[in-house]
Formats: structure tokens, sequence, C-alpha cells
């Protein structure tokens, strides 16, 4: 692992010093991303690369890296900051105990379709752009997960039932939620995932029937509990310095393909859905709407999560959620 990250870091560098592009050499790029090879974000990653080629004339050449094979999920996006490589992908949420702004996918109960989902990317994608580039960032595309519900390895009807659960989460957001359900959180990977569940270091998530199936959770829980609470979204982001370095020309095609890469990804996310359902049922879970207990118990926790969400993303985060209101 270090020397891969070694010779990387070494390529890039050198990459940078030379720029290849006012050289007319092409830049071999590596993309590090978090998820499962065969889920369709990394599948996307991989139609993104070849739109790239083709639409930069090959002066960009990506090679994707899924899996947290190159970078573990929670090393993507600082390595991309750092330069150690140009381009990657990563949970956006996953960012917003940095700053909180980019938790505006993660808000309980406010987008639960993938109609109103885009909508509120649309309210929010100008201020989030703002926040990246003082991260040193461009986002080129992002494309949301399924609705997001529960996993259990039991009946879950409301909290009395989740008392004491060690509970997966994707960031601090979903950890809070499992506070306020009186179970324990602790934050794991997706590509840990499997692992976690089988050696009783986690027994209950929060996700979709997406990552359930990427990780054949039905081999370990028993029921997932539809709650459809939100479409978080992941993001490839690029090196600000290393975007700026591009010719006009190249940046308008690598723009081009990031666009058409991203309506893709979302119309192949909304076409799965249900398949994920069906193949955890398929696989021996229950998989139901959840009872009204608990239901109502999650909108009373998702209403507070929105209020402290607001505290700490500002005027930003009310302007965002104010314009996606007044569509
Ligand atoms: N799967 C990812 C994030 C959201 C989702 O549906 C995960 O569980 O890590």
């Amino acid at each position: 692992m270090t020397f891969v990250k070694t010779v990387t870091a070494t390529a890039f560098g050198a990459l940078m010093a030379t720029s290849a592009i006012a050289d007319g050499h092409a830049q071999s790029w590596d993309m590090p991303m978090a998820y499962a090879a065969t889920n369709f974000h990394s599948e996307h990653g991989v139609i993104f690369a070849d739109l790239v080629r083709e639409y930069t004339g090959g002066a960009i050449d990506i090679t994707v890296h899924p899996g947290g094979s190159l970078f573990g999920g929670g090393d993507i996006k600082r390595a991309i900051q750092t330069g150690q490589v140009p381009i990657g992908e990563r949970f956006m949420s996953a960012h917003a105990n940095e700053a909180p702004l980019l938790g505006w996918d993660n808000l309980p109960f406010i987008a639960t379709s993938y109609e109103d989902n885009a909508r509120l990317w649309e309210a929010a994608r100008e201020t989030v752009n703002a926040q990246l580039a003082d991260l040193n960032l461009v986002a080129l595309y992002t494309c949301p997960w399924p609705g997001q519900g529960f996993y259990f390895n039991q009946e879950v009807n409301s909290s009395a039932d989740t008392q004491g659960i060690k509970f997966r989460s994707y960031n601090s957001a979903t950890a809070t939620f499992a506070e306020e359900l009186g179970m324990i959180p602790v934050q794991i990977e997706a590509a840990e995932l499997s692992q976690a569940l089988a050696t009783g270091v986690a027994s209950a998530f929060i996700s979709s029937g997406s990552t359930g199936y990427d990780r054949q959770v039905w081999e370990h829980l028993s029921h997932y509990y539809k709650v459809n609470a939100w479409l978080p979204r992941n993001y490839v982001m690029v090196n600000t310095q290393v975007w700026d370095g591009l010719d006009a020309g190249v940046q308008a095609g690598i723009q081009q393909a990031a666009d058409e890469t991203s309506a893709s990804c979302a119309a192949k996310s909304e076409e799965l859905a249900d398949f994920y359902f069906q193949e955890l049922e398929g696989n021996g879970m229950t998989v139901q709407d959840a009872g009204p207990e608990f239901l109502a118990e999650l909108e009373a926790i998702g209403a507070q999560m929105t209020a402290d969400w607001l505290e700490t993303a500002g005027a930003d985060g009310q302007a965002i959620l104010d314009a996606y209101n007044a569509n």
C-alpha cells in the first residue's frame, strides 16, 4: 500500500512539474474511489474515464481504483487536496464534520425522491462549489445513492427495540441518529462493512439497498426498513491547481464527460433502487416500510438534525433550504 502511494505521488509530482498538457503529452491520472468495483458509482467512474479520454482526445488518461484499493474512503479527499492524486471520488456528507455545508444532502425527510434530490442539489450547487474551492477542490460531478433505510438483525418497531445496538455510521449525522435511538455508533467504511458485521463490531446500519446488496449483508442481518430518509451523493473532485493548469479545451472536454456521467449515474441509481430490494428479499431478508411508531420517532429526530445542521451551516445553509422550498 505504501509502495503504491509512493509511486503515485512521485508520478504525480513529475506530471505537475512538466505540465504535460502544455507540452502536448497525455497526463495519466489515478482516480481512487471508495466503493465496490461492481457498484454503479464505480462503474460510472469507468464510464467517465472513457468519456474523458474521448472528449480530450486522449490528453487525460484516467485509471479508476475502486473499493478503497488505492486510498481508503476516509483518505481520498486529503490525497486529492494535497496533490497525492489529481482526482478521486468520495461520499460528500462524510466531509460535513470539516465543512458543515457538505451535509446538505444528509437532511432527513427534506428531499426523498430523485426529483426532489436533484432540485435540492440545484439549490445547493453554487454554495457547495464555493465551499469546495476553499478546500482546494473542484467538483466535477455528483451522483445520488438510493434512499436511506435501516438494516437490523431483528424486528424493530420503535427505539425500545434499538437500545444498545452497535450501529455502523458513515458520517457524524448518522452517528447522531444512532445515539438518538439509543444505539452505539461506530464509523466504518462500506469496504469494511461485511467484516464488521461478521465480527460483531456492528449489527445495524443505515444505507441504501445498494450497499446491502454489494456487501451481501443477508449473510448477517435479517431486516431492512425502508425509510427513504435522504438520498446522499458521492462526488468526483479534482485538485484545484491541477484543474487550473489545464487548458480551456481540455477542461471543457472533462466537464462534458462529467455532465453526461452525472446524468447517466443518477438514472442508473433510480433504475436499480427496487432491484436491490428484490435481491435483499430474494436472499431471505424481510424488506418492509418502517412502522408508524418507529417512523414518527425518526421524523422527530430528523427535524432536530435539520435544526442542528442549520445552526452549524449558518446563513448559507438556510439559503439552500429557502431556494429549495421556493421552487
Ligand atoms: N451507501 C453508502 C453511502 C450511502 C449508501 O447508500 C454507504 O453505506 O457507505
